[in-house]
């Protein structure tokens, strides 16, 4: 009987040699946002080429042949999402954009820039900027014109307002709007004599939308990357870019854990001018072939997603990322998925991001590192088999875990913001967590860096880093890599339909992904337990991977289908003519 090798033991046969040939026709097409997979990058916790505690893009660029060499040796990606690169005075680490046309130099310059745009290219992967178009930093050019002259060309950039008297002659805020990070949205300038708005911090001023030469601006700016041959952007909180023309005050509400959450963001977010803007955003995007977007839904409704969708313009909602570990929660995510985007819509997958906790933390919480790697393999299989485009958050493909930080050393702004006690009142759970750097292997702090670098390293670099899980084929590196090539080889994988097979065990979540030409099972075992289930088949199946020692055809002629501890299971269908859709429909489904 033909078995499927130990845990991820294919691969790493396959791959062992330097020589190992480039797989025909690894890269996609125009069509890589749908197909592809793409890994969001963090790049000052990423790979340090100059030794100075933080990441860069020449450290970057020498780490492409393990984002993708073409070969099954590296981990396979298509695209990477660089968190903002250009220069800013770090308030929110990047997400506070002091010139949107330059390099940061702590991370490289321009010419650094065009050399990671020609590498990636060169082996087939995409590069996507990070575009924070709500707000610029307070130390942009703009502002500083703005506030220091009302009337002149940059004036009306930003949401200047008076303030209003109360009727003790006290100077008030023009209205109620509160900050995500905490306190009011509105500070009082002393230069311009005015109040201006910010969603975020107060050195985050938010921009105009309605204004058309920031508009302009903007596009400008865009067009700009895109001549320099990105291939596409994620779009920072693009909701919130429209507020209403009159900034009333939004409607209070007596539930929520932050001041943020007490009120209905009627007016500061989700605008109707925003699908406007879209549209020529978009149309802008797409007269560049093969580019597109996605855009980060801020603190709204999932629902909303799919509505702002279309075609190579994805959306995150943030329903799978707030998931805890069991089937039924994420069954009832990969629902909500189809019923709001339909078949003819396309989600995105991401259970991981910079502003939250690490996959591993979050679904195996206290977890010892055995369990935790086993939920992170599972957790894999499920983001990069579930309908739409998986986006991995560095690191993840290692299992690495939130990083506590001490007080003292805590960098995150609304993390650091007010203090421990205004912390208790105002819970913020600490970034810094997530973006731990990247352990490498041996060396000093896992091979970062030799200096002390700019966030604390995880406290197990020694036993989780890259170089230790190269080696070993039952590690959540390993199960990437065999995953992520697995897709690139089966389009029911990258683009079938979902549909859950019923009557399963509480504890598993089984789906199929068809095309015409293809059927394939993926069945996750979330507990604990090994379980079982009659499946109703005869049919011909060959297990296409798990995350357990299995034998490949186990299923031929069998009719129980046993699924060890967090075990996650793919199976194929056997081609045998038409109709085998229609068979391995029934797998789940009980007698
Ligand atoms: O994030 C928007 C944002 O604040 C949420 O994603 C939030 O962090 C999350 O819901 C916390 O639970 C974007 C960036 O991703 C973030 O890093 C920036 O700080 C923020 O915008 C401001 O630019």
């Amino acid at each position: 009987m033909p078995r499927t090798p130990r845990k991820g033991a294919t691969t790493a046969n396959r791959t062992a040699g330097a020589t190992a040939p480039p797989v025909e026709g690894a890269a996609f097409g125009d069509d890589w946002w749908q197909r592809g997979v793409v890994y969001q990058v963090y790049p000052r916790s990423f790979a340090d080429s100059n030794n100075d505690g933080v990441g860069d893009l020449p450290g970057l660029i020498e780490k492409l042949d393990y984002l993708n060499d073409g070969t099954e040796r590296s981990l396979g990606v298509d695209a990477i999402w660089l968190s903002p690169i250009h220069p800013s005075p770090g308030f929110d680490l990047g997400y506070d954009v002091a010139d949107y046309d330059a390099i940061d130099p702590i991370l490289g310059t321009l010419d650094d820039f065009d050399r990671l745009v020609a590498q990636a290219h060169r082996r087939g992967i995409r590069i996507m900027l990070d575009l924070v178009m709500n707000h610029t930093s307070s130390a942009h050019r703009w502002f500083e014109e703005s506030r220091r002259d009302p009337g002149g060309p940059f004036g009306d950039w930003y949401l200047w307002r008076d303030g209003t008297r109360d009727r003790f002659g006290r100077l008030r805020r023009p209205n109620n709007w509160t900050s995500f990070f905490g306190g009011s949205a509105w500070t009082w300038d002393e230069v311009r004599g005015q109040f201006y708005m910010h969603t975020f911090l107060p050195e985050q001023p938010d921009v105009n939308w309605r204004n058309p030469a920031v508009r302009a601006a903007m596009l400008t700016m865009a067009r700009g990357w895109l001549d320099r041959g990105v291939d596409g952007f994620r779009l920072d909180v693009f909701n919130a870019f429209f507020k209403h023309a009159d900034l009333p005050s939004n409607p209070r509400r007596y539930l929520g854990r932050r001041p943020y959450d007490r009120q209905v963001h009627l007016y500061d977010k989700d605008r109707p001018e925003l699908e406007d803007f879209l549209a020529e955003f978009r149309a802008l995007v797409d007269s560049y072939p093969g580019r597109m977007t996605v855009g980060e839904l801020f603190s709204a409704d999932p629902s909303l997603a799919p509505r702002l969708s279309a075609p190579r313009h994805l959306v995150f909602d943030w329903d799978l990322i707030s998931q805890r570990w069991n089937a039924r929660g994420f069954a009832e995510a990969s629902r909500r998925h189809e019923e709001w985007f339909g078949p003819a819509g396309w989600p995105t997958i991401a259970l991981s991001n910079h502003d939250q906790p690490r996959q591993a933390s979050r679904l195996a919480p206290a977890a010892d590192p055995a369990t935790s790697d086993a939920v992170a393999r599972a957790a894999a299989v499920l983001s990069l088999t579930l309908r739409g485009t998986p986006f991995l958050y560095y690191g993840e493909e290692i299992g690495a875990r939130d990083v506590p930080i001490p007080w003292s050393e805590i960098i995150d702004p609304p993390a650091k913001r007010g203090g421990r006690l205004v912390r208790r009142l105002v819970p913020w759970w600490n970034r810094d967590q997530c973006r731990s750097p990247m352990p490498w292997g041996d060396g000093p702090n896992g091979g970062f860096s030799p200096v002390r670098p700019w966030l604390r390293m995880a406290p197990d670099v020694d036993r989780r880093n890259v170089a230790l899980q190269d080696r070993d084929p039952s590690t959540v590196l390993a199960t990437y890599r065999q995953l992520i090539w697995l897709r690139r080889s089966h389009p029911a994988l990258q683009v079938g339909t979902y549909r859950e097979l019923g009557a399963t065990p509480r504890d598993v979540l089984a789906y199929e992904r068809a095309t015409s030409d293809e059927t394939i099972v993926v069945a996750v075992n979330f507990g604990s337990a090994a379980t079982s289930f009659r499946v109703r088949t005869g049919r011909h199946w060959s297990v296409l991977f798990s995350t357990d020692e299995r034998p490949a055809d186990e299923l031929a002629g069998g009719d129980q289908l046993t699924l060890g501890s967090r075990e996650a299971l793919i199976l194929a269908a056997q081609v045998r003519g038409r109709g085998s859709a229609h068979e391995v429909s029934d797998i789940a489904d009980t007698d």
